[in-house]
């Protein structure tokens, strides 16, 4: 009970304590309990924080002791529940030489290595007391002791470490009490590392007037979380205030990661720099932080792919968690079709022809079928003699047209054709049934000139064919030809071997003296002739102008003129006309036409055609979105053509690109660039391998790029790229992906997407020049064919690649950015904070992801957009998201 020693008076009791107490407890009750709620109890997670101790949600006896008797006492007070209030108080201000200690009891760290105490306390302001000045006292002293069990209570007290003298922020006065103003002080200091299982804690009171209110012990944790798909356990933060704890996540149920994810856990308890992730592995999709199988009906191919898609026309699943669709009956699908692609089936031939009909044999001729499911890889006609269907004939014909001999004379043939594609053959046409010629009036004798002709035909064909194998060394890619004659005589027609006689390419390093190379190849022409009229560009050699070219005799002509800067080496010299000597042996409308050089006066120049609208990749780029795809596809052609007449003049470009593609006023294409040492020094898209080689990685095949493989087939792989490029209006292949990057997605089988709007013939055929296996592309005079069929029927080109293949389309509706699905510009922008600027882009035209996909650093400085931070956001995103459409797409 308070006597006259004690400095403050009783307050009024609130109603709801129901014992008695003392002063200052009293009045620390009206704040601490305002609305009788305490804090859960011991080991409770508040937050990031786990509690060891909380005094004021201990039910029992606490179990601490004070000493010596006199000093620190415990104010038995309970809440209006009746659950007691651990309160202690000292106030021994008017006494000398105070030393009272209050010791807790034993506290587990439970791993913790750093831990935090919270006191709440009330503090006397000894200028309030009356004659106390002398020996009161404002602070008091708190201490620890580590121990790994509970018998290190008795110590001694010079044991004890002190962790801090604690000073009141606030100290009360007696008209604080007289207007029932509570000062409650809270501190909180940190221990660490501790190296034993629990420890003590002491409050020491040297003389001041204190009630300790409360004392909570608590220690932090990054509590458990799913971030990106990987759980995250509950870690206790490190001994150190400022260590970050890098923590392995592992992957949530169905999904599946390259490198597991890590975060870092701060000292505050807090999740910080999250690095990589899981992904929903193929078969699943993700949803609320979990992987949920795709339902029937959809399919998820890669574990890249952010959503779970709706099986492509003519497909269907068994079971849900499926990572395709599988073909209803009578559909098929190409080996290399992405699995987004629909099931087809090939429409019959229907329109079959009777042309030159003998006594022996009969013509034929058909229209290719008008939705082919792929690209036709042969014909099969199947015909016998009519009533005699056990007898038959088949012929594999590459053309759409045969002639079918050995037949007799006069007999009606039925015949009957099939498509293959690579999904297989389709169905048989109906059957359509023509007669050959009567024999007129023979001798035995006329009989047999036919024979002995088709004797020495075949033979004739026979030697051909084995001459031309044996010098080509080319493969027809029959393999059946010598059990089948018909498929030799069709290899044969095919014109798939390199007949005697074909002109090849002549390396001018195989020359000692390389200007006689130049000589050999190139005409000398007088400086005089030339006129030139102003600087085009810049070469790696000097500068390049255009001009004209008025040779005696010859009508002037507008001309290109590569010059050689002086100060030239010999070597640089040699390397510039080194491409004058390829180019000159080259004759082709497709290939740029060499009119001669400059080498006997300075400076030294390269005279060619002039190409009006300079190169294909600037071209398209200036001219987006303009041509008609028949245009398109007739750029396309003539570059597949001077490349077929490269190829079968054994000579490999190695650097075909859209930028070495020249265009003039007509739209011819013409490739050009043929460099000497073919080590690509003058292509600013050339880096260096790790084998020290210069090439041009996104146009080069996996095999050149590997181990240095150059064929026309590697040529193919490049024209695919091209393909793309001017599809796409010269947008740059993958993008600002690193040259890394694209290598490591090639290689583990990824390929660029459809450009938007494309053609899904033209998207079959890049699809084609990718294949990893460089005998599986297509040969440039089977691009030339295939693209002259497409130009021939335009309507083949009416078919758009998949909506939901294309890259354009999932940006749009599937955009992988983030975690997020993005549906609207709004949306995303939302989600990247730049909300503000939703407005702008849409009244700017930027009103769909198809539209946001193509806007430039450009753009977003003339929509306002001046914060570089923000440009950088906005960039960034979009950069992101194609990066992660180009992992996410089209695997081979
Ligand atoms: O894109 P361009 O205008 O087309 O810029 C380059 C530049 O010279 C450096 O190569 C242009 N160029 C090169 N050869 C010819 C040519 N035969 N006719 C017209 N322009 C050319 C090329």
């Amino acid at each position: 009970m308070p006597g006259s020693g004690r400095p403050s008076p009783p307050p009024p009791r609130p109603p709801w304590v129901l014992l008695p107490s003392p002063a200052l407890l009293l009045l620390l009750l009206l704040v601490l309990l305002p609305g009788g709620t305490l804090r859960s109890g011991l080991d409770s997670a508040v937050g990031s924080e786990v509690n060891l101790l909380d005094s004021r949600s201990v039910m029992g006896d606490l179990g601490w002791i004070a000493y010596p008797k006199n000093g620190w006492e415990e104010i038995g007070e309970v809440d209006e529940n009746y659950a007691p209030i651990h309160t202690y108080q000292v106030c021994r201000v008017m006494e000398q030489s105070q030393n009272n200690w209050l010791l807790t009891s034993w506290i587990s760290n439970r791993g913790a290595s750093r831990i935090f105490i919270e006191l709440k306390f009330t503090l006397r302001d000894c200028n309030s007391l009356p004659g106390g000045l002398g020996t009161c006292k404002e602070t008091f002293n708190m201490y620890y002791f580590e121990t790994d069990d509970e018998d290190g209570r008795n110590v001694k007290e010079n044991q004890y470490i002190k962790i801090d003298t604690i000073a009141a922020d606030e100290s009360f006065t007696e008209l604080d009490l007289g207007d029932r103003v509570m000062k409650l002080n809270t501190e909180v200091r940190d221990v660490g590392p501790l190296t034993k299982k629990g420890f003590y804690l002491a409050f020491q009171d040297v003389g001041a007037c204190i009630a300790l209110v409360s004392v909570r012990v608590y220690y932090k944790k990054c509590p458990e979380v799913i971030r990106n798909l990987a759980i995250f356990p509950d870690t206790i933060t490190g001994a150190d205030s400022s260590q970050l704890l890098e923590v392995l996540g592992s992957c949530v149920n169905h999904s599946v990661t390259d490198e597991p994810p890590r975060m870092h856990c701060s000292a505050e308890g807090e999740w910080l720099v999250p690095i990589g992730k899981c992904m929903c592995k193929a078969g699943y999709e993700e949803k609320n932080n979990t992987c949920q199988a795709c339902q029937l009906g959809f399919f998820k191919d890669l574990p890249q792919s952010q959503r779970c898609t709706k099986c492509p026309p003519h497909s269907y699943t068994r079971e849900e968690a499926s990572t395709t669709c599988l073909c209803e009956e009578h559909y098929f699908r190409k080996d290399s079709d992405p699995p987004t692609m629909a099931c087809t089936t090939p429409s019959p031939i229907t329109n079959v022809k009777k042309g030159k009909v003998a006594k022996n044999s009969i013509s034929l001729s058909w229209q290719e079928p008008d939705r082919p499911n792929g690209i036709i890889l042969e014909y099969e006609i199947k015909y016998f003699e009519k009533d005699q269907e056990t007898s038959y004939t088949i012929i594999k014909s590459k053309e759409t047209k045969i002639t079918a001999d050995g037949l007799k004379p006069a007999s009606v043939y039925v015949f009957q054709i099939r498509a293959r594609t690579a999904a297989g053959y389709g169905g048989f046409s109906r059957r359509f049934e023509f007669e050959t010629s009567p024999v007129l009036a023979a001798s035995s004798d006329q009989t047999q000139i036919p024979i002995i002709a088709v004797s020495v035909t075949v033979g004739v064909i026979l030697l051909a064919v084995v001459i031309g194998f044996l010098l080509s060394g080319r493969r027809c890619g029959y393999s059946k030809a010598k059990q089948d004659p018909e498929e030799e005589k069709m290899h044969f027609h095919n014109g798939h071997i390199k007949l005697p006689g074909v002109r090849t390419y002549i390396d001018p390093h195989t020359y000692e003296d390389p200007n006689q190379a130049v000589h050999e190849f190139a005409k000398e022409i007088e400086a005089s002739c030339i006129s030139i009229e102003r600087v085009i560009g810049a070469g790696e050699f000097g500068e390049v102008c255009s001009g004209r070219l008025k040779i005696p005799g010859k009508r002037e002509l507008p001309v290109a003129i590569k010059t050689l800067k002086v100060g030239y080496t010999e070597k640089q010299r040699r390397d510039f006309l080194g491409e004058a000597s390829i180019m000159g042996q080259f004759d082709h409308p497709n290939i740029i036409h060499l009119e001669g050089v400059v080498t006997k006066s300075k400076p030294v120049m390269i005279v060619t055609e002039y190409m009006e609208n300079g190169s294909l990749d600037t071209f398209l780029k200036k001219n987006d979105g303009q041509f008609t795809v028949i245009q398109l596809v007739g750029m396309l052609r003539g570059i597949a053509s001077g490349m077929k007449y490269l190829s079968d003049m054994g000579y490999v470009h190695r650097d075909l690109a859209a930028r070495n593609i020249l265009i003039n006023s007509n739209l011819v294409c013409k490739v050009s660039d043929f460099g000497l040492s073919r080590i690509l020094e003058d292509d600013p898209e050339a880096a260096y391998t790790t084998r020290g080689g210069k090439i041009p990685i996104r146009w080069t095949a996996p095999e050149a790029i590997a181990f240095r493989k150059f064929t026309s087939a590697s040529d193919v792989w490049s024209y695919g790229i091209v393909m793309w490029e001017v599809v796409s209006y010269g947008e740059r292949p993958y993008w600002e992906m690193t040259n890394q990057d694209v290598i490591k997605a090639v290689e583990e089988g990824y390929r660029l997407p459809s450009p938007m709007d494309c053609p899904a013939a033209l998207y079959q055929l890049m699809l084609d020049c990718w294949q990893k296996d460089r005998n599986s592309r297509p040969k440039f005079d089977e691009i030339v064919c295939i693209l002259d069929k497409l130009i021939r029927n335009p309507s083949s080109l009416k078919t758009l690649v998949n909506a939901s293949s294309r890259v354009s389309n999932l940006l749009g509706e599937h955009s992988p950015l983030g975690n997020g699905v993005y549906r609207s510009v709004g949306e995303w922008l939302e989600a990247i904070k730049m909300g503000r600027y939703t407005e702008i882009f849409m009244e700017n035209g930027y009103s769909s992801m198809d539209a946001v996909a193509q806007v430039t650093l450009e753009d977003l400085r003339r929509l306002g957009v001046t914060l570089v931070g923000h440009q950088k956001k906005i960039m960034n995103s979009l950069q992101e998201m194609k990066v992660q459409l180009v992992n996410g797409m089209v695997p081979l």
